[in-house]
């Protein structure tokens, strides 16, 4: 069993999604039953927006920082978002054990990078976890669009280390390799919800944890007709249209390719391993669910080894204090070393 922790605009959104009984979760809860049941998820922002989520139990959600950023959230302002959760982690924490009466096995902290809730409250809460469950936690991050500004581009490459360093594995979706293939940004937070969700409801979360831990990956999912196929067209077009992280950019390590439907219509197995070889450098393994009879095959993926995604956000800081007078610049540059 999972249990989800979403902080800020973004990982409220994707918790509240989750609650919702779309096709694909109410068909594979006809296949494992109980699993649906059994979610138990929890959100928590600074803004009022959080009432109008559409489907997560009242309950089940927490509105922080009611003094300081007045059901307004943070503005994108990180050291804000960290204090004010810092602050009330109690409140945070009874929710997440009034929601969890039973242990779970892993924890998902859901949080969209470069606002403040979310980007200062995620690492908090994670420790917390940790400390506290002794159970490991992944963190789901989608990433922002350079659409949505430098200030928010600027937050993820000065706190993604933070926040890295507080989950035991983290996935990354970002948000500008969509909006960079002409979404709007709506769009694009919906696709990537849907992803998250979808590769959820077909995912073993240990084997999840198993994959991601120590490392940054990001997932993809797909559903299509459980046709003759070959595993190379599948990969081929998961790589092209359903990964969202930019792969010139990264050197993946692992491709997990998780196949769960009529698995008998797929061939081509050491075929595909040896292409992604080639392609991306990358080692394969794959596991499947078999489900008899079923027309369609639910396809997710985790690609593991996205480390270098970081490079794109490095914002050269300004020095504190200005720069040198041109005078004593001009001073340092006559003196030569010994
Ligand atoms: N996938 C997805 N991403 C979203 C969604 N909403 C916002 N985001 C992304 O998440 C990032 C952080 O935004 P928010 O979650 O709104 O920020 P916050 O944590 O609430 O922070 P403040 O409002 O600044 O306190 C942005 O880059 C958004 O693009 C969503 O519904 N789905
Ligand atoms: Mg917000």
């Amino acid at each position: 069993m999972f249990s989800l922790v979403g902080i800020g605009g973004a990982g409220c959104k994707i918790v509240d999604a989750f609650y919702k009984r779309d096709p694909l979760s109410s068909l594979f809860s006809l296949l494992a039953p109980g699993k649906q049941e059994k979610l138990k998820g929890v959100g928590i922002d600074t803004s009022e927006a959080i009432s109008s989520l559409k489907h997560l139990p009242v309950e089940n959600r927490v509105l922080i920082g009611r003094s300081r950023a007045k059901g307004h959230g943070t503005g994108a302002d990180v050291e804000l978002g960290r204090k004010i959760m810092e602050e009330e982690i109690e409140l945070a924490m009874n929710a997440v054990r009034r929601v969890n009466t039973e242990k779970p096995e892993v924890f998902f902290v859901i949080a969209g990078l470069g606002g403040g809730t979310g980007t200062g409250g995620a690492p908090v809460i994670a420790e917390r976890l940790r400390k506290y469950y002794h159970v490991p936690v992944v963190g789901i991050f989608p990433l922002p669009s350079r659409s949505e500004g430098l200030h928010y581009i600027k937050n993820v490459g000065r706190y993604f280390a933070s926040v890295v360093e507080s989950v035991d594995g983290s996935l990354f979706l970002d948000n500008n390799v969509l909006t960079s293939r002409g979404e709007d940004i709506a769009r694009s937070h919906a696709i990537i919800t849907a992803t998250i969700t979808n590769f959820m409801s077909i995912a073993d979360p240990m084997l999840v944890v198993k994959e991601v831990s120590g490392r940054k990956a990001t997932i993809g999912f797909m559903r299509m007709k459980g046709e003759h196929v070959s595993l190379k067209d599948i990969i081929a077009r998961m790589l092209r249209d359903h990964i969202y992280i930019n792969l010139d950019e990264v050197r993946p390590e692992r491709v997990h390719l998780l196949i769960n439907g009529d698995v008998r219509s797929v061939y081509g197995e050491s075929f595909a391993v040896e292409w992604v070889r080639k392609k991306l450098g990358a080692e394969v393994s794959f596991s499947s669910q078999e489900v008899t009879g079923s027309k369609h095959l639910n396809i997710g993926m985790i690609i593991t080894g996205v480390d270098d995604i970081i490079k794109s956000y490095e914002v050269k800081e300004e020095k504190e204090g200005g720069r040198l007078s041109p005078e004593l610049e001009d001073l340092l540059e006559d003196i030569s070393p010994l």
